[in-house]
């Protein structure tokens, strides 16, 4: 979709809209549960259809449902509808379950084979008289069901005549907070962690609920409270407590809480002498530590767990497998439900072997090897987290082990919170992608469906979350964390239609307003990687925080950190050769895929350097040489930012003024780092091209020394 289709049309509206009154100031903290008055043209319509509650049964869930239909149909009609035991006039929403009413079950409703999540909301008659019924197999399906009754009213869809079935795809939809015990979280961009340990348990913020119905609106039913890079503290009593006092909140919403384990805790807290896996001691210290978490917090969900990666410790420390690590933890939590989430993000600076390929190679042989309680975590690509990567070759490799996918919701590589990048388009990209592992057809998306005999499937994304107002420290980082549940609650939904859902729930319904905003977010990733990595290039970030260019840094203690390694740009041309002749990376692929990335004949230019070295003045399909395709991405990639400028101006009249002005600035960020990233780049890679710029475009204002020697002291998210 392109922004420019909506601006004359724009012009036109605006004057419609002056003197129509400006919204009143937001903050942003209600998120997309906005549930702001639906105005004439729907008002008779909704109300018609909400004139009474009637809940079936008492659980906290339920309680929960009836508090936010009141407070949604409070916003959005101006009235809370009374409540009833049974459906006494027409209007009337009816919610439950079979087992705790009779009339649903009479209903007799479609609700075989949509699990305990799954859904039913329809138009019925009950007792003579019109009535919308959500029902589900469990109390939190019903509540998901009302969820997705309010979005209907929220999205101003019709509730006459409505016949929804639905049921997530995955089983586990889970946030990944890097949040560390002092409040800091990594590669966070709106504040603090939520979680005050201080205060807890005692003090239950009312914000935990807050965050517990977001969750639970976009079907997120998973939570790992703490960062990867696990502090062993987190396992001591104390803190169990805390913990087990946010499980009670988020209990009634469907949300189970996990915790990423260090895997040297037996050593750091248990006074152990190894951390061994098949060491007996350690065996039981981890079984006696799953059994006191289970007496505190008894749908504890798991543990997450990153080892012999990054300095964390691991089970390779004492020469064992990572399946021995994540079995032997495995069967701690086994007698209790709860499963081990490992994860696959291992490279190591004393393995030579393409950073790409390490992961592959150290996971590949180990299919097979985990118990039935074991999920394997594995990023969307194979290096980190990119603006764009291919996909992460374990997806078409790992026939008998469930895998869950993880992706950054957090932009740590994509300009942190002021730059608008909206993430759907991403992982739809990634989930869309044919791995071929069992011929055409076996997309990312579906083998993340199949959990190879025990029933696990999943997605997780590292939160973007933090104590900002706003939660996520801009308005459009917001739809990413709506777009994660979406897609985790079905991989093969559209990106565009989750983000027009997400535009008319935040900012309102007007069509034209709702069409330049879903233009603009559309096109905004490919915006990012056009001005930082375009053409397949991939890890030209500053050191540490990551913000901001650095494709000279080569000096850092781990090659595989330096962005040189990722571009091997020279005199004579730039791009990681990952075929045959070089790393041979593609092998790790299904032989199509391998086939396609490897020759240049047929590789998508979007993935180029990612998997080839070729000359600067290369021809690309286009006709063009390399390096003018590369100076025109960069260009590109500016001038659409500057683009979303302007659409984003002529959108003045329709929003408050304080979100207004807040993504105004946040855009002029943006659009400043845009062009630093296109200007620094170019003056880089041209050291070395000593090409001319092609005609049109402009020699970056400042020589190679000055974009080397800006820093950025203090930038947010930073571990250290
Ligand atoms: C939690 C990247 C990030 C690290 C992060 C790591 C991971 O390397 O820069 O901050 O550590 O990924 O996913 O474990």
């Amino acid at each position: 979709m392109r922004v420019e289709r909506f601006m004359s049309g724009l012009a036109l509206i605006l004057l419609a809209l002056v003197g129509a009154g400006v919204a009143h100031a937001e903050d942003g903290y209600a998120l997309w549960l906005r549930y702001r008055p639906v105005g004439q043209t729907w008002d008779a319509r909704y109300t018609a259809a909400a004139t009474q509650l009637v809940p079936a049964g008492g659980s906290a869930t339920i309680t929960a449902a009836t508090s936010e239909l009141n407070r949604g149909l409070r916003g959005m009609l101006g009235a809370v509808p009374g409540q009833a035991a049974s459906v006494s006039r027409d209007g009337a929403i009816l919610y439950g379950t079979p087992a705790n009413s009779r009339v649903i079950a009479a209903l007799d409703l479609p609700l075989k084979g949509l699990g305990n999540d799954g859904f039913v909301i329809r138009s019925v008659r009950v007792n003579g008289h019109r009535a919308t019924v959500i029902a589900a197999n469990s109390d939190v399906g019903v509540l998901y069901g009302v969820f997705r009754f309010l979005e209907r009213m929220e999205t101003r869809e019709p509730l006459a005549g409505v016949d929804v079935r639905d049921a997530p795809k995955l089983k586990l939809r889970m946030l990944n907070h890097w949040d560390n015990l002092d409040r800091h979280v990594e590669r966070g961009y709106a504040g603090l962690s939520l979680w005050d340990w201080f205060t807890l348990p005692e003090w239950k913020a009312p914000r935990y609920t807050d965050y517990a119905r977001a969750n639970a609106s976009i079907g997120i039913n998973g939570t790992v409270l703490n960062n990867v890079n696990a502090n062993p503290d987190i396992l001591r009593p104390r803190f169990l407590k805390k913990v087990a006092a946010l499980a009670d909140v988020f209990r009634p919403y469907g949300i189970h809480v996990y915790l990423s384990a260090n895997f040297g805790a037996p050593v750091a807290i248990g006074g152990l002498k190894t951390a061994d896996p098949l060491d007996p001691k350690v065996q039981a210290w981890w079984k006696a530590k799953a059994d006191e978490i289970y007496r505190l917090i008894p749908d504890f969900g798991g543990f997450l767990v990153k080892a012999n990666s990054e300095g964390q410790p691991g089970p390779q420390d004492y020469h064992r497998t990572h399946a021995q690590g994540a079995n032997m933890l495995a069967a701690a939590l086994k007698p209790h439900g709860g499963i081990v989430i490992w994860r696959a993000f291992v490279y190591s600076a004393q393995n030579s072997e393409d950073r790409a390929k390490q992961a592959y190679s150290e996971f590949k042989p180990l299919d097979g090897k985990f118990a039935d309680n074991v999920m394997v975590q594995v990023k969307n690509g194979p290096i980190d987290f990119q603006p764009r990567e291919p996909f992460h070759p374990l997806f078409g490799a790992m026939p008998h082990t469930p895998l869950m996918m993880e992706v950054e919701i957090t932009k740590e590589y994509l300009g942190f919170n002021t730059h608008l990048a909206y993430l759907g388009t991403m992982w739809a990209e990634v989930l869309d992608t044919d791995t071929w592992q069992h011929g055409q057809g076996t997309t990312v998306a579906r083998v993340l469906e199949d959990g190879k005999g025990t029933g696990l499937t999943g997605m997780a994304g590292v939160s973007n979350i933090g104590n900002d107002r706003d939660w996520t420290g801009s308005e459009f980082d917001q739809a990413n964390w709506y777009a994660f549940g979406r897609l985790a609650w079905n991989p093969q939904g559209s990106a565009e239609a989750i983000a027009r859902d997400w535009t008319k729930m935040t900012w309102g319904e007007n069509p034209q307003m709702v069409d330049a905003i879903v233009g603009m977010m559309m096109e905004s990733r490919e915006a990012v990687v056009n001005y930082m990595t375009p053409l397949g290039l991939a890890h030209q970030m500053a050191t540490g925080h990551h913000h901001g260019p650095g494709p000279w840094v080569h000096n850092l203690s781990r090659p595989e950190w330096n962005p040189v390694y990722y571009n091997r740009a020279d005199a004579n041309g730039i791009g990681f050769d990952r075929s045959a002749t070089g790393s041979d990376a593609i092998a790790q692929y299904a032989p199509h895929v391998a086939a396609l990335f490897g020759s240049l004949n047929t590789v998508p230019d979007k993935d180029l350097l990612w998997f080839h070295h070729v000359p600067w003045t290369y021809r690309m399909r286009s006709g063009q040489t390399l390096w003018d395709s590369l100076i025109d991405h960069y260009d590109k990639g500016v001038a659409t930012v500057a683009q979303m400028q302007r659409t984003w101006a002529l959108l003045k009249p329709y929003i408050d003024k304080q979100r207004f002005d807040e993504e105004t600035a946040f855009m002029e960020i943006q659009h400043h780092d845009a062009l630093w990233w296109r200007n620094a780049s170019i003056a880089y890679f041209q050291s070395l091209s000593k090409l001319p710029l092609p005609a049109g475009h402009a020699e970056p204002p400042h020589d190679l020394r000055y974009y080397e020697a800006i820093k950025t002291p203090y930038a947010p998210g930073q571990a250290e």
